[in-house]
Order: C-alpha cells, then structure tokens, then sequence
C-alpha cells in the first residue's frame, strides 16, 4: 500500500471519529472510547504505519532443522498438542476497569491502548487476588483428558507481575498477594504426578511496572533513572534462573516479544536455559533468531507443508487473559480441525485457556477441550508423532495425516452422497477401512483419472470428524496438485498461484484481539497481468467463480479456462476482503486445467486479489 493511500485512509477514520464523537452522548463516550481506541490501533496496523514496530517485537524467528534429533526436539515430534495457560494479575479484572468494560486482551488491560492503569494502582490488585479455587491437579486432568502433552503457563507476563515465587521482586503471588502459596509449584507437581511436561511463559523485554522494562517506569521509587540492562540484571536474567531451577525438569521457556532487547541480553537468557534445563526448548520469540523453533503468527496455521521445528498458538475463545465477555468459544471440532491440519502442514499446536481470577477454568474451555479430547482417545494415530501431508496443503474436505504407509484422512466435511475423491494418489491401496470406536467398516474403492473414488457411508460415523485409513502397499506416491471434486468448493488462495505482471505478497494485519492476520494476495496489474492456478478436474460440468478481493472501486475481471472458455464481469469492490460470485465457467475435459485470471478495468494499483473458489453446479 502506498504512503499516500495509508494516510488518506487514516485521515478518513480520524475525521469520521471526530464528527461521531461530537454528536456522541457522555455516557456512551464511556462505553465506546476504549472500543473505538482498539479499532483505531487495530486500522493502523492493519494499514501497516506501525508494522516494522510490531515485527521488531516478534524478533527475527528460528528456524533449527536439526533440533529434531536431539532430546529436547522430541516435545514437538512426540506430543504435538499443548495446554497454554495465561493467568496473572489480569484475570483478577477480567477486562474491566473502574465499571468501563475493555474489549481487548485481558492481559493487555493495563496498557495505555486499553485502560491506561497507573502502576501504583496496577500493583494494589495484588493485595486482592485471592485465586483460593485455583486446583493444579484439575487444570492437569483436564489438559490430560484433552490429550494435551505438556502445559505452558505465564510466570511473568507484560504487567510484571511473577506468578511465581521469586526472591528478586516482591511483586509476586507469594509476598504480595493473601494467597501465600505457590500455584506454580503445585502445578509442576501436579504434571509430574499425572505425567505430562511442563514450562514456563516468560515476557522477558517488556515489563510495564518495573524501571528499566521495556514499557515500564524509566525511574525508580527514589526518582533514579534505571537502564533496561539494570532491569535484565536485577529482575529478568536472576526471574528466569529461578523458573529454571526451582520447579525441577522443564520442557520449554516461551519467550514473547523480545522488541529491542539486545543480542548479548538474548545470549544470556538461552545460556541460562541451556546451563539450568539442557533438555528444554527455547521459543522462537527470544530474540535474535537463537530460539530452537519457529511460531507462527497466533493462530495461523500456513497453506503449505513447512519443514523444521515449528507451532502454533491458539486461543479457546478470543482473549489470552480471562475477559468476563469473551464468550467466542472454539466448538470441539474446529479445535480438532486446526489441531489436525497444523499437524498436518508439520506443526506442534498449542492451545491457550484463560483461568479466572478466582483459579478456576471457565466451564466452557473445559468443555470443549474434553470434549475435542474425547475423539483424540478414539483417534489417538491421527495426531501423536504423525507426519504431515502427502499432498502438502489442506484438501478440499478435509485433511490427511501420516504414519509409515498408512494415510488417516480426516473428512472435516462428509459429503453425503457415499462417495469420497482423493486427487492424485499413485500408491496402490491395500486396505481403507472407515475408523469408528470399536469397530473398523471396510471400504470398496475405484479409481478414475488418476483419482480414488472410496465408497463411504452416506452418513457421517463419527459426530465431529470421521476418520478413514488407507494402508498402502509401498511408501506413498503423490501428485499434489489441487483437486477439484463434484462435492466440494475448492478455495485456491493466491498462495498456490503463479502471478505473471502482477506482484504477490504477504498481507498481514492485526486484529482487535493482537492476533495477526496473515494472507497472500496480489496487486499491482500491469495490462497483461494475471494469476494462474493449475487444478485437477474430476468431471466436466459447469462450475461457479466466486474471486475474494479488497478494492476502491468498481472492478471488471476475466476469469480463463486453458480450453478457451471464459466470464467477464463487473463487480463492486470494498476495502474489506469480500467474495463475489463472478459466473458459470463451463470445463468440458476432466484432468489438468489452468485458470487465470486478470483485472480488466478497476484500480489496478491496489485491487487486492486474494483467492478463488470454484464449485460444481449441480
Ligand atoms: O501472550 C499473548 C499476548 O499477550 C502476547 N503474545 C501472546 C502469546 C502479545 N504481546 N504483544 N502482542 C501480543 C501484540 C498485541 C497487540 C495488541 Fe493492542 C494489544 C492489540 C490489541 C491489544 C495495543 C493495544 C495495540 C493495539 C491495542
């Protein structure tokens, strides 16, 4: 996006701020402002002004390929579903502060962005968290019964406050709270008696109640001004020994947003790691590029198959933190749909709950975990130490993981007319069986046109997911072109895309709760431009185009197939990404087919185009 465009568009949301908030009432000011402040944050980012300041806080990312390997690679390839646990200070206020509500993430509320908390108040909520509820051994069973492997939780996030009980700030749960216990204690405890690894979160750049931390007071308590490598000396390095050396063996430290934390500060926090706990991982967000592994944006999952050590992080409902709202809880199946397919593009998943003030897990997050954890027991082979994807993206129904010479297909979207298609296998089939508890229901195929037809039950076995394993009589074979069936939309996101005269790129922007949006997309056409997508037809037929774009005006495009046939139309454009069904596209042979598409007319400069749904008409 250009400089111009950025700053017209801020402009645009400045001045139609300033004539609502004339016309506004004062009680609704109260309500709205911190509302209207996150989507004002939230459009600059997604307007990319403060983009490299935010890049800065992730740090560069690592990427280790070796890790595997050694010892402590073994966390991610072994047990590749994680319980992540943000609970501080925070969830005591659950998003609300002096009787106004914040929609943001709760571990966040202190900050200027939301509800601008001094420090010296911040602090006070200590002398009132009293998280009496809070019960280890239940947090363990219930990541234990979610099929989860190990838990991470914040010993110190942003706010600075250790949940923790160190000797070098008394700004913890133990010294400064009536609790007097330490629940990280209990829980390290807990994981070992039930079995399961444990870590710790640790923010080690910012810090907004101690002097010298990133975000903090640049003054202490006698009006002395404290450097940040004061802070990393008295506080952070001697906090992370601790977390390292009193909870007994830890399998990670998720560093966070190391910002402009310098490279001898980063050395210094894995040296420690290494010295204390040689068989933990250390987070891709420490800084510098020296974590073992890479994180994804939260909550993205990637198009394609990535090699080396690699996670995601999700969120149950929307916050980190317990927000008392935040009723957006992920359904069971979609958190197995995105535990699946990230194990699925090579990746460990970890998923987030928010404890309330009290200690105790809200009985939603403990609802869909168990119950997402229930198929996990029948389908254990899906998940634990499988490979990825053959086909090296996601299907059209679904997705497929891998052990040896058995594939596990996992249908997300059970088409109910008995016939599955699988684009592309080459391997000869020996066996597929459709999984169910107890049982194991054989299953006739074919094949045609290079794809295997498999004759399926005309109604789903399983409620979420059903499960269907082809073993194969070799080592798997296959050709990883997109598929296009008679049952399913196919989604072409530019990202598998040839872009000729155009120019592809990664958009990212953030969203109202910190969370990172990622897609491709292209712009900038030139006259002959066009993006290309090679699929696999199963059945001549007439198909539906629908094209996903951003724009500022009208848009006329044309859709090709490689047999001559074509749609040209005009659409509106919005400056969101929005769908718009474009036409019928006759394909008259089954098989490979190119289909390109180019702006005719429209803002060339900046209509964004980010993908193509195709589906059969029937
Ligand atoms: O611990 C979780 C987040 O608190 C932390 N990383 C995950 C694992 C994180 N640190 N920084 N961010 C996420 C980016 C957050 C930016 C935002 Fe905001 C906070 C967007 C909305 C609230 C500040 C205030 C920027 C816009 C409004």
């Amino acid at each position: 996006m250009s400089g111009k465009w950025k700053t017209y568009k801020f402009k645009c949301h400045i001045l139609l701020f300033n004539i609502f908030w004339k016309s506004a009432r004062s009680d609704m000011k109260k309500i709205i402002y911190p509302i209207v402040m996150v989507f004002l944050g939230t459009t600059l980012y997604a307007q990319g002004e403060k983009e490299v300041g935010m890049d800065n806080m992730w740090g560069a990312q690592s990427h280790n390929e070796e890790l595997s390997d050694a010892p402590r690679g073994k966390l991610f390839s072994d047990g590749n579903y994680a319980m992540f646990i943000h609970w501080g200070l925070y969830a005591q206020l659950a998003n609300e502060w002096n009787d106004t509500t914040y929609y943001g993430i709760g571990e966040w509320i202190m900050h200027k962005n939301l509800a601008g908390i001094p420090v010296d108040e911040y602090k006070e909520i200590a002398k009132s968290f009293n998280p009496v509820n809070f019960d280890a051994d239940a947090i363990v069973s219930l990541a234990k019964n979610a099929g989860m492997k190990y838990i991470i939780i914040t010993s110190k996030h942003h706010d600075g406050f250790a949940m923790f009980h160190s000797k070098v700030s008394k700004f913890n749960i133990v010294d400064a709270t009536p609790l007097g216990r330490d629940p990280m204690k209990e829980l390290a405890e807990a994981c070992k008696k039930q079995g399961l690894g444990f870590g710790f979160y640790y923010s080690q750049n910012q810090d907004w109640t101690a002097p010298g931390g990133a975000g903090g007071p640049d003054k202490d308590a006698n009006g002395n001004v404290v450097s940040f490598e004061q802070y990393f000396e008295s506080k952070c390095l001697p906090q992370v020994t601790e977390i390292t050396t009193q909870y007994g063996d830890i399998v990670l430290v998720w560093f966070d947003t190391p910002g402009r934390i310098p490279k001898k500060n980063v050395e210094q926090l894995v040296a420690e790691v290494r010295k204390n706990q040689p068989n933990a991982l250390v987070s891709g967000r420490v800084g510098h590029g020296m974590g073992d592994y890479q994180t994804f944006g939260d909550m993205e999952i990637p198009f394609s198959n990535i090699d080396g050590m690699w996670e995601t992080v999700d969120v149950t409902n929307d916050s980190w933190g317990y927000a008392w709202y935040d009723k957006n809880w992920k359904s069971p199946k979609l958190i197995l749909e995105n535990l699946i397919s990230t194990v699925a593009r090579g990746g460990t998943y970890m998923l987030n709950i928010g404890p309330k003030g009290d200690g105790s897990i809200p009985e939603e997050a403990a609802y869909t975990l168990t119950t997402a954890g229930e198929w996990l027991k029948k389908y254990p082979q899906v998940v634990y130490a499988a490979d990825p994807s053959p086909w090296d993206h996601k299907l059209s129904w679904g997705d497929v993981t891998r052990k040896g010479n058995k594939l596990f297909l996992s249908v997300y979207d059970w088409p109910d007319n008995g016939r599955l298609y699988l684009p592309g296998l080459q391997t000869e089939i020996l066996h597929a069986n459709l999984l169910g508890e107890k049982t194991v229901e054989k299953l006739n195929y074919s094949t045609e046109n290079g794809w295997t037809i498999l004759d399926i039950p005309c109604e789903n076995s399983e409620k979420f997911i059903s499960v269907i394993e082809l073993e194969l009589k070799d080592s798997f074979k296959v050709d990883p072109t997109l598929g296009l069936d008679p049952d399913h939309t196919l989604e072409l996101s530019t990202h598998f895309a040839e872009a000729i005269n155009c120019n592809k790129e990664k958009k990212k922007w953030m969203e109202k709760f910190g969370e990172w949006k990622h897609i491709m997309q292209v712009d900038q056409w030139q006259k002959d431009g066009f993006v290309s997508w090679e699929l696999d037809v199963f059945e001549p037929a007439y198909y539906m185009v629908r094209l996903k774009y951003a724009g500022t005006e009208r848009t006329v495009w044309k859709i090709t197939s490689d047999e001559g046939k074509f749609i040209q139309n005009q659409q509106n454009a919005s400056h969101v990404y929005h769908s718009y069904d474009m036409g019928w596209l006759k394909i008259d042979k089954a098989g490979k087919h190119h289909i390109q598409v180019s702006l005719i007319d429209g803002d060339f400069e900046k209509t964004s185009l980010e993908s193509l749904e195709i589906y059969k008409i029937h």
